[in-house]
């Protein structure tokens, strides 16, 4: 007798489903609300990962879906934990991740009574899901959960929010099978889209490609570097999407995002056609749609992209192509060289304009720690296939300039720019990929948002090594503060926690640097310790970025006002 014919409670099916569907691994903090489905994980061969806030779970289940492109799955409570998880939900849909979120509901019989933690997750969830449900009837789980893994993957990737009533979840019933999804629904390129590329390229001599967005694989990948090979393309990835192509390679020209290299921003200017394939040209890649202006650019745009209703939707492209990432990569890697030579010194000045700014040997700032040197030596000792994670915050800087991203799936952070993620993210990265090096970069602001996810690191043996950059302060707005309101500090000093006791509390590994000289070792000690580890990384506040101190960018302002 199948499962099907057998009666099963809701949460049974449901898990039942979840495994049918290839789940190995689900992030939650428990709730009472969907206890018949802790019940059905109790036999299941699923991995439960107990973090210790539902915004750190929700960044779990959206990193593992990063990192695998398969949809990440999070279990949290209804009204205050599913309040909690929205900022990973956010996260995955400006990130384009695919990720399923259940939320424990109030019973059938009392909704809409404003009971115990109700809400209602259609509306609360609206804008930042690409489909919000609730499953009334436990006979049609498998038709929801099928739904869900289809539309979290197909097109442009996102989050899908289910809820599931209490009751509904206690109910015994029979429930259908349905064939369990397997690959990614994505659109394909046709003949004609790809003799209008063709001839796009036949009229370039200053072309550049942009990478970006989500639904990317390891064949896509490849793919997109032959395109770029056989065309001799320039290649920039978008804000937080530099794992795309190899940064070691001779066309990669760095990332088009927050603080780009502003001899890369002249060179996209002055570029006669942009290339965008999987990017949305949103705020970050288009410099505040300052360096490319809407609605229509000086030079040719290509614009590709998965989700149809992105064409067109700000920027107007002479050629759209609605395309999944493998089939545009795979038919434009076929396209025959174009105008190779013409475009021999526009792909190696660009290179050169990228290794210069890459290199941190002619920056230094104030204090004992350089954090370029620092990054470079990471860059020369971490393996080709290390995962660095990070969150939001100036620290980022350092991490995205200077450290090269060398293969597919090597970056977990998060476009929509929110702290408090590296820390969660290295767990699900841990979790996913346990043969490799994981490195979780954090502020000291950044960090206490989810520093206490180093508890589930320790309990589930993950062991990734973080990086806690300290300056005392939420510096990033600090930074904007001192240009906008020189002198003026209002809320942005930080009074922190001894983050070595702290970590150690946790049964980390934990030690300080105060001089740049120390990090190596202290480093390596770390890896050596086998368990999860903290640096705390001491620099002086005065280095706020590369390029400026603090109080270089006060005077600047105050001389202005
Ligand atoms: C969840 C969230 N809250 C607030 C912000 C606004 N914000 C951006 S960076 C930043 C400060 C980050 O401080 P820290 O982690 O110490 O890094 P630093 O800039 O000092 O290097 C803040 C508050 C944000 N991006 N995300
Ligand atoms: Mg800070």
């Amino acid at each position: 007798m199948s499962a099907a014919n057998t009666p099963r409670s809701g949460g049974r099916i449901l898990v039942d489903e979840l495994v049918r569907h290839g789940v190995d691994t689900a992030y939650c903090v428990p709730g009472e609300s969907y206890l018949a489905v802790l019940d059905a994980l109790h036999d299941a061969t699923v991995r439960v990962i107990t973090a210790r806030q539902e915004g750190g779970a929700a960044f779990m289940a959206e990193a593992h879906g990063k990192m695998t492109g398969r949809p990440g799955i999070c279990f949290v409570t209804r009204g205050p934990g599913a309040t909690n998880a929205s900022i990973g939900v956010h996260t995955a849909f400006q990130d384009s991740t695919p990720m399923i979120l259940f939320v424990g509901q109030v019973a059938r019989d009392q909704m809409e009574r404003e009971a115990f933690q109700e809400i209602d997750y259609r509306r609360m969830y609206g804008e930042m899901t690409k489909w919000v449900a609730q499953i009334d009837d436990a006979r049609r789980i498998p038709e929801f959960v099928s739904r869900a893994f289809h539309t979290a993957t197909a097109g442009r990737p996102g989050p899908v929010v289910l809820a599931l009533p209490e009751d509904m979840l206690r109910d015994v019933v029979e429930a259908p099978e349905v064939a369990p999804f397997r690959t990614p629904v994505q659109p394909h390129i046709s003949s004609a889209d790809l003799m209008d590329l063709r001839d796009e390229l036949s009229h370039a001599k200053r072309p550049f490609m942009i990478l970006g967005g989500g639904g990317w694989t390891p064949k896509a990948v490849k793919d997109i570097q032959q395109f770029a090979e056989r065309q001799n393309l320039p290649v920039g990835c978008s804000f937080r999407t530099q794992h795309l192509f190899d940064n070691d390679h001779p066309l990669y020209a760095g990332d088009v995002g927050i603080g780009i290299n502003p001899a890369l921003a002249e060179r996209i200017k002055a570029s006669d056609l942009l290339i965008v394939v999987g990017a949305r040209l949103g705020e970050m890649t288009t410099g505040g749609y300052e360096m490319l202006k809407p609605p229509k650019l000086p030079q040719h745009l290509v614009h590709v992209h998965p989700g149809a209703e992105e064409l067109g939707r700000v920027f107007q492209p002479d050629l759209a192509i609605n395309c999944g990432m493998e089939s545009f990569a795979h038919a434009a890697s076929s396209v025959k060289p174009v105008n190779y030579a013409a475009r021999e010194d526009w792909a190696k000045a660009a290179r050169a304009d990228y290794e210069a700014w890459n290199d941190p040997a002619p920056v230094t700032t104030p204090g004992a720690v350089q954090m370029g040197t620092i990054m470079a030596w990471l860059r020369g000792h971490l393996p080709k296939d290390a995962v660095m994670c990070n969150g939001a915050g100036n620290y980022s800087v350092w991490v995205h300039r200077f450290h090269r991203y060398r293969g597919f799936r090597t970056q977990a952070a998060p476009t929509n720019g929110t702290m408090g993620y590296g820390v969660p993210a290295a767990v699900a990265v841990k979790a996913a990929n346990p043969e490799r090096t994981v490195v979780a970069f954090a502020g000291d602001g950044c960090f206490q948002m989810n520093g206490q996810e180093l508890g589930t690191a320790v309990q589930f043996g993950l062991p990734f090594i973080t990086i806690v950059v300290n300056n005392g302060m939420y510096g990033t707005i600090r930074m904007h503060q001192e240009r906008a309101y020189p002198g003026r500090i209002s809320a942005t000093d930080l009074v922190n926690p001894d983050f070595v006791m702290l970590a150690k509390a946790y049964g980390c590994h934990a030690e300080l640097v105060e001089k740049t000289e120390d990090f190596a070792p202290a480093f390596e000690r770390a890896e050596a310790s086998g368990k999860p580890a903290l640096i705390e990384v001491r620099i002086d506040p005065e280095a706020i970025t590369p390029r400026e101190t603090l109080s270089g960018i006060r005077e600047k302002a105050s001389a202005k006002a």
